[in-house]
């Protein structure tokens, strides 16, 4: 492998413990075990532990390129530092949801964290029937204070710019670009579904409705910058137990529509009721309730206490603003659902499902909603969708 990057050096388990000692992180005579545990689309991650105190770290590195597509698609190392100064700035508004940097370098592209091994990936956790009874709490009170304390309501906005300036992220905005809005919506791009999809995904594909809405999306995620967004939160960037909640993974952290976060966590909810039994359906749909009602009150409070802006007792801006919220969540949920069934990056909620009956039954589902969300999101709130995902007929 050539990496034309002159001071970047790929970690393996013995130097990642290295840097680990020189940077004073661990003990130097201390027994350390380092194993590389990472399972996402596009970096390596580190995991070493004291074998006696059972303290660990983790070291996070990216690579020139993203490690699911090889070396065809080359991608920025400087995610790594995106993804450092975006948890150093959702920590610094929600200290209690995000993991602690202890040290980053943008040469090496790493970041080197607080170890979570205690918890588990929250898409892990559902798909096992984890209940998470404070996760979606937790997410709603989050993507509130990250959206709320990022934008020109509370930042002055020549200072939003320059942050707006330092988390310009055109590479990871482009992989969205390409692999949310653009690939699924036409045949002719790169996909990748059973032959059983096929009528499914051809009805979203001669759907000239769908495609315009998209459109509009696209651009909306494209043009728009109402704050700071985590940009990749699906279930698989939290960790979480019955009483914690940590967001990992903002590389994709860029200034766009706060719609974006709030529809990638209500489509990674949406795939777990689709899959799960009636019993299990209703865990969800609390979740999705929980979620909205938390992200609502949350951000209502701030704005009714921290706003700066001279508008914001005007009758019916704070309302106008949630609706915009919904609206853009529920149509980049749509799309999140139908990339991740047709598109080139899928979830284990669907691909575990053994019996293949069953799994494209399920992905029919996720086609259906997801179009269904694009198309209604002027009209829906959590009721409407739990009604559409219950009735299974959808338009
Ligand atoms: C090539 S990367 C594919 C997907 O993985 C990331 O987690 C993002 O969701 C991206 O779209
Ligand atoms: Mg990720």
């Amino acid at each position: 492998m050539t990496l034309n990057h002159s001071n970047f050096e790929l970690l393996s388990n013995e130097t990642a413990i290295t840097l680990a000692k020189k940077l004073g992180l661990v003990k130097t005579d201390a027994t350390l075990k380092c194993r590389e545990i990472g399972d996402g689309n596009l970096n390596y991650v580190f995991h070493i532990t004291d074998t006696a105190t059972k303290k660990g770290i983790i070291i996070k590195q990216a690579v020139p390129y993203a490690k699911v597509l090889g070396e065809s698609w080359p991608l920025t190392l400087k995610r790594a530092a995106i993804e450092a100064n975006a948890l150093i700035h959702f920590k610094s508004y929600c200290p209690e949801f995000v993991p602690q940097v202890y040290y980053s370098d943008e040469q090496l592209a790493i970041t080197i964290m607080e170890d979570l091994s205690h918890l588990k990936i929250a898409r892990t956790g559902l798909i096992d029937g984890d209940k998470f009874p404070l996760l979606s709490k937790h997410i709603g009170e989050y993507v509130a204070k990250t959206a709320f304390y990022t934008s020109d309501l509370h930042l002055e906005p020549s200072a939003k710019k320059e942050v707006a300036r330092n988390f310009t992220n055109p590479e990871l905005c482009k992989i969205t670009e390409v692999f949310v809005f653009t690939d699924p919506f036409f045949e002719e791009l790169p996909g990748d579904y059973e032959v059983e999809l096929t009528d499914a995904a051809k009805s979203i594909w001669n759907d000239q409705e769908v495609i315009l809405e998209v459109a509009k999306l696209k651009q909306s995620f494209e043009t728009e910058q109402e704050a700071l967004l985590h940009g990749d939160l699906h279930t698989g960037s939290i960790f979480a137990s019955d009483t914690e909640t940590k967001i990992i993974d903002p590389e994709f952290a860029f200034y766009g529509p706060v719609g974006f976060d709030l529809g990638q966590y209500t489509a990674n909810l949406l795939f777990q009721a689709v899959t799960r039994n009636p019993a299990g359906k209703e865990e969800i749909f609390t979740h999705l309730q929980e979620f909205w009602d938390t992200f609502e009150e949350t951000y209502t409070s701030l704005w009714n206490t921290q706003n700066k802006s001279p508008f914001r007792q005007v009758n019916g801006y704070l309302s106008y603003v949630l609706t915009k919220f919904r609206k853009d969540a529920y149509g980049f949920a749509g799309c999140e659902l139908i990339r991740r069934t047709i598109g080139l990056s899928h979830v284990a909620d669907l691909n575990v499902i053994e019996d293949k009956e069953t799994r494209i039954a399920a992905k029919t589902t996720t086609l259906k909603i997801g179009a269904f969300l694009i198309k209604k999101r002027e009209e829906l709130d959590v009721p409407a969708v739990i009604e559409a995902l219950k009735q299974h007929t959808l338009p």
